[in-house]
């Protein structure tokens, strides 16, 4: 194992709910819209990736104005910027912290050599004020790349943000993990052919995966882990010595149905 890429929205970090989702809403105020998301819908439309995509899709599915098809993309782009704003400033002032074990493992990649990238299908902007808060004003020196929704042409569960991202940390993709907690996430780390591990996200605690090579509900909770984590590990946290136990154990012997 030579590199762990991590997910960004609902893998770092819970911002779905109270990041983005919030930030749409204040958006469409200040647009003068009378949408709003509610948390259950918003996890209908996660489905969707993108929050512009996802913008679009829920403005064809309610059949709002305008109908013109160029004049509605214009709007989405317009909104979708506002939104991006408001998630930034989200992010200054409440902020929205690092799922539990998130930084631990990064540090550990960080002092083992290992290479970490970022493939997401958020915007760069949106990477930037999380991890500022997080990481600091050196935050991008963390990773050896950093892959977004701006930077290509077809999104999750589409594998091309970790082809761009293995291409960048120039490993294969067998030799990286991949860190997600969605099935468009583990969908697309798969048809890449880079091993997956999910912490499932919130809203995707009952979810139906693909094939993984370990599923929990959390890097804090190693009780929770199929496979199961190791038991000899002395730390709380999920860690580089799962993912070399599972890598192990699934080169050594057939893994449970839907794990790889
Ligand atoms: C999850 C997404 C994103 C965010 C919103 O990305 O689908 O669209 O919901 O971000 P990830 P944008 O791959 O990190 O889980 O509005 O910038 O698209
Ligand atoms: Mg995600």
């Amino acid at each position: 194992m030579k590199a762990v890429i991590w997910d960004v929205d609902g893998t770092l970090a819970e911002t779905e709910r109270d990041g983005h989702r919030v930030a749409f809403n204040q958006a469409f105020e200040q647009h003068g819209l009378p949408w709003r998301w509610s948390a259950e819908r918003y996890g209908e439309l996660l489905a969707v990736t993108g929050g512009r995509e996802r913008l679009l899709f829920d403005m064809q599915a309610r059949a709002v104005e305008p109908a013109d098809p160029h004049e509605r993309d214009a709007l989405a782009r317009r909104i979708h910027a506002t939104k991006n704003e408001m998630y930034a400033a989200i992010m200054r002032q409440s902020g929205i912290p690092l799922r539990p074990g998130v930084r631990v493992l990064m540090e550990q990649c960080r002092s083992r050599g290992i290479l970490m990238a970022i493939a997401t299908t958020t915007s760069r902007d949106n990477v930037t004020a999380l991890l500022r808060a997080h990481l600091g004003e050196n935050w991008r020196e963390w990773f050896h790349a950093v892959v977004c929704g701006e930077d290509t042409a077809a999104k999750k569960p589409d594998p091309e943000v970790y082809h761009l991202a293995l291409a960048a940390l120039q490993v294969s993709p067998t030799e990286a993990i991949a860190m997600e907690d969605s099935p468009p996430g583990a969908l697309a780390a798969n048809a890449a052919g880079v091993p997956v591990v999910v912490a499932r996200g919130a809203y995707f605690r009952d979810a139906v995966f693909s094939t993984v090579l370990a599923i929990g509900d959390g890097l804090d909770l190693p009780a929770s882990w199929q496979p199961p984590a190791l038991p000899t590990s002395a730390s709380p946290f999920i860690g580089l010595e799962d993912f070399e136990h599972w890598l192990a154990a699934r080169d050594g012997h057939s893994m449970p149905a839907g794990l790889v």
